[in-house]
């Protein structure tokens, strides 16, 4: 498997609420065409639960499993556990970084991060990457703070340049090359691959 700066190039992100078609397959046809992660977030309006939610989580996790793709999820501890994830990824307001190193000693832990205060009173010893943004303005996350520039990923890096960064929020094909330029390790994008007319063109460009 790749490891976590290899993972962390084009980090493909969803959840049912951001398909209008079968998630599988659109999780299949971005991995085919180059994507190297996945987080499966089920979150916002229109999102599973429960079972419904455990039921598509464990059919996209064995599509990762079956192409070697690193497979997280988004904060849900629990989920993270019966699908034994490569790693889980978390907000500000979710469960503390700390707490999570001590449940999984061996899984990547993401954070997400964005401003100064976010990242002076996080607990980064343990985590392993940021996802740092929104970069851009994005209308896929209800609750997205202001867009915060390719700037603060030099920002983050000048300070912490030995932390994996992933850039998020309002990343295309047209600006992932300056959020890579910005020392950022990957992209993290759901909308550029989920509403793609052609999912493999839009993977390759970015
Ligand atoms: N987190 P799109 S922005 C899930 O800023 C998420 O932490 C963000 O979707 C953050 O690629 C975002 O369609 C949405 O803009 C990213």
């Amino acid at each position: 498997m790749l490891n976590l700066q290899q993972a962390l190039r084009k980090y493909f992100i969803m959840g049912s609420q951001n398909c209008d078609r079968d998630p599988k397959q659109i999780l299949e046809e971005a991995i085919q065409a180059g994507i190297t992660a996945f987080q499966y977030r089920e979150k916002g309006q229109g999102s599973l639960s429960g079972f419904q939610k455990y039921i598509l989580g464990k059919e996209l996790r064995n599509i990762c499993k079956q192409y070697d793709i690193p497979f997280f999820v988004n904060d849900d501890v629990e989920l993270t556990q019966v699908l034994d994830a490569d790693g889980i990824h978390v907000g500000q307001d979710d469960v503390n970084a700390l707490e999570l190193r001590q449940r999984f000693p061996n899984k990547w832990i993401g954070l997400s991060i964005s401003n100064m205060q976010e990242l002076q009173s996080s607990p980064l010893d343990h985590v392993d990457y940021l996802g740092v943004g929104p970069i851009f303005a994005t209308t896929t996350k209800e609750d997205a703070k202001a867009a915060v520039g390719t700037d603060w990923i030099k920002q983050v890096k000048q300070l912490y340049p030995n932390m994996p960064i992933v850039g998020i929020g309002g990343i295309s094909t047209e600006n992932a090359a300056s959020v890579l330029e910005s020392g950022a390790e990957g992209v993290a994008i759901i909308s550029a691959i989920t509403k793609a007319k052609n999912i493999n063109e839009a993977v390759a460009k970015l």
